[in-house]
């Protein structure tokens, strides 16, 4: 077996709460005026918080202050949370959930590589709260993807060099991410063709035949 571990992205691979990103985030450029649509919300893939924030506020004609600014961020993450609170085991697909458990079996570490300071609640809601070897998330990381550091916090957290474990990722700056800090990267959804990823994923199941490999 090529891989020792696999660090997943969580938000777009192990769930889906990019659309309740998206309606937070549009919730608040609606009420700020400012135009913001999908297109927008997919550059905020993988994204810090406030990065996120900058794309929404980009097609401002105002300019705010940095305490105008965390009080927007602040308020987007409110209605995210509330958002999030509909969110229970039903959330996380039979085919995940199946797969998750068939790499476990097969020895392999298993761990989260996520910017999301969101991140032990969403687990937490969709029943995978304990289930992970290590989390890395945005609250122990100074670096957001595109940059490697939480990535290569995962891989020490499990005691891994980055050479023996893969990536699976579903962001253009998730991919970037893994690449720059040395590992394989599998590549699915809003990334998916992307040509930096060694594997391009048609379904998450297809990790197993990866992992066998
Ligand atoms: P939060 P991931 C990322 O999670 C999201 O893709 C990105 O859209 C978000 O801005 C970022 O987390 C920060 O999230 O506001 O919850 O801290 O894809 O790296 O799992
Ligand atoms: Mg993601």
């Amino acid at each position: 077996m090529k891989y020792a571990g696999i660090i997943f992205d969580l938000d777009g691979v192990i769930c889906s709460t990019d659309e309740y990103h998206y309606l937070a985030w549009k919730a608040l450029a609606d009420r700020l005026n400012i135009p913001f649509g999908r297109e927008d919300n997919n550059r905020q893939r993988g994204v810090s918080r406030m990065e996120s924030l900058e794309v929404v506020l980009e097609k401002s004609p105002v300019s705010y202050s940095q305490e105008e600014k965390i009080a927007f961020a602040t308020e987007k993450n409110d209605l995210y949370r509330q958002l999030l609170g509909e969110m229970g085991e039903k959330d996380l697909s039979a085919e995940v959930k199946d797969t998750l458990c068939a790499l476990r079996a097969m020895g392999l570490k298993l761990a989260i590589g996520s910017s999301s300071k969101n991140t032990p609640f969403i687990l937490d809601r969709i029943g995978l709260g304990s289930f992970f070897d290590a989390i890395a998330d945005g609250n122990c990381i100074t670096h957001s993807k595109p940059h490697p550091e939480v990535f290569l916090k995962a891989a020490e957290m499990i005691g891994l060099d980055p050479s023996v474990c893969l990536v699976v990722e579903d962001a253009k700056a998730g991919v970037e991410a893994a690449v720059a800090g040395g590992f394989d990267c599998a590549a699915m959804g809003d990334a998916k063709d992307d040509p930096r990823a060694t594997w391009h994923l048609g379904s998450f199941a297809d990790l197993v035949g990866i992992a066998r490999a």
